[in-house]
C-alpha cells in the first residue's frame, strides 16, 4: 500500500517511523510519503491561508497549494492500476476491466462520518491512500469539490470532539489501517480476538504471577479446559460490552440463548 500525507507540519508524522509501522515501511509492505504543503507555495512567506469570504473568525486554507500538492502526488501515480488490484474498495466493476481506480483521498474533519474498525478494514485493501491534513478553520471548499473528480473523496472524523488539525487524526487512521495489512502484524491471530473486531470488547487478560498482591488470576484460566476458557472469555466480553458500550450490543446480529442470559 502507498500512503501520502500532506501537512504544514510534516514533523508531526515522524512518529509513524517508529514501531510496527516503521518496520512495515522498512520491509516494503508500506510506502509512506509525507509532503509539506508549503513546498507548493511560491510567495516569499509561503502563504497557505487567508481570511474567510463572508467574514468570521479564523483563517481558511487556500485552494491552489492543495491542488498543486495533490496533482504532484497524482503525477507519481503508476499508470494502469487495475480494479482487481484494489480489492476492498467496494467498487463493483468488472474485474477484467483495466479502468484506473482513483486513489482514496481522506480529508480529516470533525464534519465527516466517524471512522471505525469496519472502515479501517475496507481501507486496508486499498492500493493508495492520501491524507490531506487541514489546519485553521479548514480548506477552501472549491479544492475539495475539485478533488472529487480525481480521487475517491472520503471526509472522515475520528470522533465527536475537536482537534486543532488533521495530523493526529491521520496518524490514528494510518495506524488502524496499516496494522490490518497482511504481514504488518507478526502473528495474525492477534487480530482476531480484539475489541471491535467482531463488535464485542475484548476479555480481561492476565500473565504471571498467578497471585499478585493478594489478587488471583481467575481459576478457570489455569484449568487447561480450553472449551470452558473460551466460554468464560466470551461471557466476559459480553458483560463488559453490555456494561460500557450497550450501543455496540444493539448492533450485533441476534445473540443465542446463553449470550442473552449473560447480558441481561
Ligand atoms: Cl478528523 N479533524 C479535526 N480537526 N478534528 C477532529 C477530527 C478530525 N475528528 C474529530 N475531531
Amino acid at each position: 500500500m502507498k500512503i501520502d500525507v500532506v501537512s504544514i507540519f510534516p514533523e508531526y508524522l515522524a512518529g509513524l517511523q517508529l514501531s510496527l509501522i516503521g518496520k512495515a515501511v522498512d520491509q516494503g509492505l508500506l510506502h509512506m510519503n509525507v509532503h509539506d504543503l508549503r513546498d507548493f507555495t511560491f510567495d516569499r512567506h509561503n502563504t497557505v491561508d487567508d481570511s474567510p469570504y463572508g467574514g468570521g473568525a479564523g483563517m481558511v486554507m487556500k485552494a491552489e497549494p492543495w491542488a498543486l500538492a495533490l496533482e504532484h502526488i497524482l503525477g507519481g501515480e503508476s499508470l494502469g492500476t487495475t480494479v482487481d488490484e484494489q480489492t476492498v474498495t467496494g467498487n463493483s466493476v468488472d474485474a477484467e476491466s483495466d479502468a484506473a481506480v482513483k486513489p482514496i483521498l481522506i480529508v480529516p474533519s470533525p464534519a465527516g462520518p466517524v471512522f471505525n474498525q469496519r472502515i479501517a478494514e475496507e481501507l486496508s485493501g486499498a492500493e493508495h491512500l492520501i491524507f490531506a491534513c487541514g489546519r485553521y478553520e479548514g480548506i477552501d471548499q472549491r479544492v475539495i469539490d475539485w478533488s472529487a473528480d480525481h480521487f475517491d473523496l472520503r471526509p472522515m472524523s475520528i470522533g465527536d470532539y475537536v482537534l486543532n488539525g488533521g495530523e493526529v487524526a491521520s496518524m490514528v487512521m494510518i495506524e488502524a489501517v496499516s496494522r490490518l495489512i497482511p504481514g504488518v502484524i507478526g502473528n495474525p491471530e492477534s487480530l482476531t480476538e480484539e475489541s471491535h473486531e467482531d463488535g464485542l470488547l475484548e476479555y480481561p487478560i492476565y500473565t504471571k504471577p498467578s497471585s499478585w498482591r493478594d489478587r488471583e488470576v481467575p481459576e478457570i484460566l489455569l484449568s487447561g479446559n480450553h472449551g470452558a476458557i473460551a466460554r468464560w472469555r466470551r461471557d466476559r466480553r459480553l458483560e463488559r460490552t453490555a456494561e460500557v458500550r450497550p450501543d455496540l450490543l444493539a448492533e450485533l446480529p441476534s445473540l443465542d440463548k446463553h449470550d442473552r442470559a449473560v447480558v441481561e
